[in-house]
């Protein structure tokens, strides 16, 4: 007779967990100085726009990022873009009907194609919330396997070689025992030369961000020579085909990140040898879900992944390094610490870097970061409020 009653409960129990049904959104677009300006061969970021997202369900908060940037640089998606899809249609079709589960966001937005980075906004504050309900950490939630994840910092270009060597052997004595370079016609083989000399055999890693032809692979033939750990993305943005001319000319692995945008596209990648090695971004393929699989694709070809960064703040870190705590995440980060990329980040405490050059992965239930009101409001330029 007692076993009835508890049964009920539990299955209640089991589904409140189950279901998100969405009270209010509310979208800030903020803009924040960078504590550099940080050069790629696509221009200048001097401060960084972004959307940040708050979703209010079940009784909880959940938090998410956007990676989009002001200019379509990297990108099609811009701020303006993504807060289009966000606040016209993504938003709408959240508040009008609830998910069960956050891997339900992809089948539900597919309404809408491609806006990968404003979709991946959304699903965000929907896994912080469900890992809460949960009880459990994000990065515990999706099956993370680490509590600490390895972080490298990225480089912007510098006035010149010799700067930029300056600039990769202060970050190697602050503790980062991964040094990634911005390359672009002119800025290539130099740079490399000199951030070489400078760093010893700290490993090194550059990205072009699609800045190079094939008519470019001697130049990438002579970076062999300084045993880099990948060289990232140095074709176009949208091919995948021709890096794959690339990388049989090559003893250096290349690592593709513009191109991917799903597990599909990873699995072309690898299987015609267009890169050995994938940059994982949750905002470029499309959210967690997908980000996930992605993951696991290139785990089943034996590629290694490491997470990429879009100069988040300490929310997007912190759904980065959530995802990097799965298991094929065996190469180190472009995370790094809060104070590398603002002087106050909006998250308390801010992250960072480990004597290991580690970043520790939050352990609350959910994202795991208090989000600083007064200072997201401080940085707010335009807040929306929706509801159903
Ligand atoms: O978040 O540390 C970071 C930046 C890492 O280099 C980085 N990102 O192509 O991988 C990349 C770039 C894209 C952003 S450029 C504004
Ligand atoms: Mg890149």
């Amino acid at each position: 007779m007692s076993v009835q009653p508890r049964r009920r409960a539990d299955l209640s129990v089991f589904l409140l967990a189950m279901s998100i049904r969405v009270e209010q959104i509310d979208l800030y677009h903020i803009r924040m100085s960078l504590v550099s300006p940080f050069e790629t061969s696509f221009g200048v970021t001097t401060e960084r726009e972004s959307i940040i997202v708050r979703v209010l369900a079940e009784g909880l908060a959940g938090w998410g990022e956007c990676v989009a940037d002001a200019a379509p640089g990297y990108s099609y998606e811009t701020v303006t873009t993504a807060w289009h899809i966000l606040r016209d249609y993504l938003a709408p079709a959240l508040l009008r009907a609830p998910l069960d589960d956050p891997r339900d966001a992809p089948a539900h937005f597919r309404f809408v194609r491609g806006h990968n980075m404003a979709k991946a906004t959304l699903e965000a504050p929907l896994w912080d919330i469900a890992a809460q309900q949960a009880g459990q950490s994000l990065a515990r939630y999706i099956g993370g396997v680490r509590d600490r994840v390895l972080v490298g910092v990225s480089i912007g270009i510098q006035s010149s070689p010799d700067k930029l060597a300056e600039v990769a052997r202060g970050y190697c004595e602050a503790g980062y025992r991964r040094i990634k370079i911005k390359i672009k016609p002119g800025r290539d083989l130099a740079d490399v030369r000199a951030v070489r000399r400078a760093i010893g055999d700290t490993p090194l890693m550059v990205d072009a961000n699609s800045a190079y032809t094939l008519d470019d692979a001697s130049l990438f033939q002579q970076m062999d020579e300084f045993g880099l750990l990948m060289i990232e993305q140095p074709l176009g943005y949208d091919d995948i085909y021709q890096h794959h001319k690339l990388q049989r000319q090559l003893n250096t692995p290349l690592c593709l990140d513009e191109s991917i945008h799903s597990a599909d596209d990873a699995r072309f990648a690898l299987e015609i040898g267009a890169c050995r090695i994938i940059n994982i971004k949750q905002g470029r393929v499309g959210g967690m879900t997908n980000a996930i699989a992605v993951h696991d694709v290139c785990r089943q070809a034996g590629a290694p992944v490491w997470c990429g960064g879009m100069l988040e703040t300490g929310i997007g870190r912190a759904f980065n390094l959530a995802l990097a705590t799965l298991p094929n995440f065996t190469l180190p980060g472009d995370l790094s610490a809060s104070s590398r990329y603002y002087r106050l980040d909006l998250i308390d405490p801010p992250f960072e870097l480990n004597s290991d050059s580690t970043l520790s992965v939050p352990t609350m239930p959910g994202l795991g970061v208090n989000v600083l009101q007064d200072r997201l409001d401080a940085v707010t330029l335009r807040h929306d409020v929706l509801r159903p």
